[in-house]
């Protein structure tokens, strides 16, 4: 197919800097053949090859505005039951850690989460996947982490994978065994670890269910030395490592993150100026998750001019779970990390596409760039920042999955 008369936002870097910034293209069309971007350019600039209305019928996209297709790189939308109770609780004063020290929290969520089965779990997480890709979402990542045993803990992994046969959209899996120390070794954290943590992660690595390896590194989670000894497993089984870090202290988790070249560090709040260093080091990419910041009611903002300074990329995601952060909508996401972290709404787009898509390890995704997946967001409106502007509005047009429109357009 030929997307034409069409604004672009390519997502690129200019040649004078090495950031990416949206790289407009105000009259723009896109060539597509067999799933992938084989041409993009000015629309009156279209080659001959490309108007061969047979082998690329062709879309008049009157205007709209073509994006990469979004991108949430962390998630926990796999998950039993919801902790809409607790939400109450915090509003009449009960603290997050308070919640966790007294069995609230996530191991409340383990209880629902290992009453069900695999197809129950793919089916109470359809809804939360639907919303996104209504939003013009591509890719997700979902996480394990509810479980803390064996059997549940690859029953989220194999429940996440599933929705890719059921949903157009591409799935990457994420082994959170740490998350937290299950009831049954309550104040036994390294016996979990060494006992059922690792053993579970070369279970799931056996069975081809992990794509990353995960933790939560805090007082009321795993300390680094913890968290260390599940990334040399992830190591030795050629798994790349990423990490939920300073989130609601600083404890170091950051720099261990680091020093193992992780593909992301995530939450970040109490990060510092030599943590960013650190991750500019390791190239490892900042994940922002407001959605959590803004239902804990937190106030240490991450440091983004320390990003900034040290070229460190910045991505931003729901971190969509039922303690922190219940929010399904990749867009409001994407407003919140404008209002409440003020990035502006060009690295917001920037952090829900070409970003995302590195804090994944995906290189074929997430900018509008020939040899790329045709995985593309067709939106209503004139301009980007109108994606971080507006508050439960969505101008979705179309998505375009693979080089086929999941919507509208007849390919
Ligand atoms: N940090 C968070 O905010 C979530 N997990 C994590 O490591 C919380 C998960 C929950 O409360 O269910
Ligand atoms: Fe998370």
């Amino acid at each position: 197919m030929l997307l034409g008369n069409a604004k672009i936002a390519t997502i690129d870097k200019t040649s004078d800097t090495d950031r990416f910034s949206y790289c407009m293209r105000n009259s723009g069309a896109v060539a597509i053949d067999a799933g992938k971007i084989v041409w993009v350019g000015d629309a009156d600039a279209i080659p001959a090859k490309y108007k061969d209305r047979e082998k690329f019928p062709y879309h008049d996209l009157e205007g709209r505005l073509i994006t990469p297709a979004l991108i949430d790189c962390h998630t926990h939308v796999v998950h039993g039951g919801n902790r809409a109770v607790e939400f109450e609780m915090r509003l009449e004063g009960a603290g997050y850690e308070e919640i966790a020290r007294a069995g609230g929290g996530i191991v409340s969520t383990v209880t629902a989460t290992r009453d069900a089965d695999v197809d129950q779990l793919l089916k109470s997480a359809l809804p939360r996947v639907e919303s996104l890709l209504a939003e013009g979402v591509s890719v997700i990542e979902v996480k394990s982490g509810y479980g803390l045993d064996r059997e549940t803990e690859l029953n989220m992994l194999r429940a996440a994978r599933k929705i890719e046969d059921v949903r157009p959209v591409r799935i990457k899996t994420t082994f959170l065994g740490a998350h937290a120390t299950p009831a049954e070794f309550k104040g036994q954290p390294d016996r979990y670890i060494d006992e059922v943590c690792i053993p579970t992660l070369r279970a799931a690595h056996a069975e081809g269910l992990v794509d990353a390896v995960d933790g939560f590194c805090e007082g009321i989670a795993f300390d680094t030395e913890q968290i260390k000894r599940v990334f040399d497993v992830a190591c030795d089984l050629g798994i790349p490592v990423k990490l939920h870090a300073e989130q609601l202290s600083n404890i170091g988790g950051t720099k261990l993150a680091a020093s193992f070249g992780a593909l992301s560090v995530d939450h970040v709040e109490y990060a510092d100026e030599e943590d960013a260093k650190a991750m500019a080091k390791s190239g490892s990419v900042a994940v922002l998750l407001p959605g959590a910041f803004y239902t804990l009611h937190e106030t240490q903002l991450p440091p983004i001019e320390a990003f900034r300074k040290h070229g460190v990329p910045m991505a931003v995601a729901t971190d969509c779970n039922p303690g922190t952060s219940p929010l399904m909508s990749i867009l409001l996401t994407m407003n919140m990390s404008c209002t409440l972290f003020r990035l502006t709404p060009e690295e917001a787009l920037v952090g829900a596409t070409v970003h995302a898509a590195r804090a994944l390890g995906l290189n074929d995704t997430g900018q509008v760039k020939a040899g790329m997946r045709a995985d593309l967001a067709i939106w209503d409106v004139t301009h980007p920042a109108e994606l971080s502007y507006r508050i439960g509005f969505n101008p979705l047009f179309d998505r375009i999955f693979g080089g086929v429109s999941v919507e509208k357009l007849v390919s």
